[in-house]
């Protein structure tokens, strides 16, 4: 078993657009446990050390954008990674501290590539319907661009385990994080359910 705890935030769109109800469905849906939540309106360190602005993820987001826009084939006006990194970061931190957001750490098997799927691609319009990005949104990069804003994408999910790790340390104490026998433990982890014998 690879039994995996995520963080999951719902941010101020998904908020202020009435989606909470929706979107936490969609988890419990699929067989995830919800063991923290809270609701809360980030102080600007926390989505500082939320968003830690290495290089890694500077290039991550400078590439996928890129990307994107070559696809659709029209130029990236953007030369720099630094800067375009530094840029997205500044407008998550706007965007983040704009309203409250609701944050919450989900357990179960593999959860963190599970919940990744459940999300969908960081952009609404290209996101998979069925996807909660692709169902309740239709935002894209070059909307987002030509209004200096962040990509309203509803949520922010957990990449890896140590982005997990580090995340939940950020948003959550460890007496937050509560352990309970759900019913579904029996049926998705029990060997011996379903189970007729020989
Ligand atoms: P993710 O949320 O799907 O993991 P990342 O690439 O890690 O996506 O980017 C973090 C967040 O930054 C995105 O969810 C989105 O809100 C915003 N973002 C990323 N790239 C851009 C961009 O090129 N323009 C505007 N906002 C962006
Ligand atoms: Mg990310």
């Amino acid at each position: 078993m690879n039994m995996q705890k995520t963080l999951v935030l719902i941010k101020p769109d998904g908020v202020a657009r009435g989606h909470v109800g929706d979107i936490i469905s969609r988890f419990e849906r699929a067989g995830l446990k919800l063991v923290a939540i809270k609701m809360i309106l980030p102080k600007h360190e926390d989505v500082d050390r939320h968003y830690a602005l290495t290089d890694e993820w500077m290039q991550g987001v400078y590439n996928k954008a890129k990307s994107k826009y070559a696809e659709e084939g029209r130029e990236f006006p953007f030369p720099n990674w630094q800067s375009y990194g530094q840029d997205i970061k500044n407008g998550l931190v706007r965007f983040l501290k704009s309203g409250p957001i609701v944050a919450m750490v989900l357990e179960g098997e593999q959860a963190i590539p599970l919940v990744r799927k459940l999300v969908g691609a960081t952009e609404p319009a290209s996101a998979l319907p069925g996807t909660i990005r692709g169902d309740f949104s239709l935002d894209t990069y070059s909307l987002a661009n030509e209004q200096h804003r962040s990509i309203r994408n509803l949520i922010h999910a957990s990449g890896t385990p140590e982005e997990a790790k580090t995340e939940i340390g950020i948003w959550f104490t460890e007496e937050d994080l509560q352990s309970y026998e759900h019913v579904l433990d029996n049926a998705l982890y029990n060997p011996k359910a379903f189970f007729a014998g020989e």
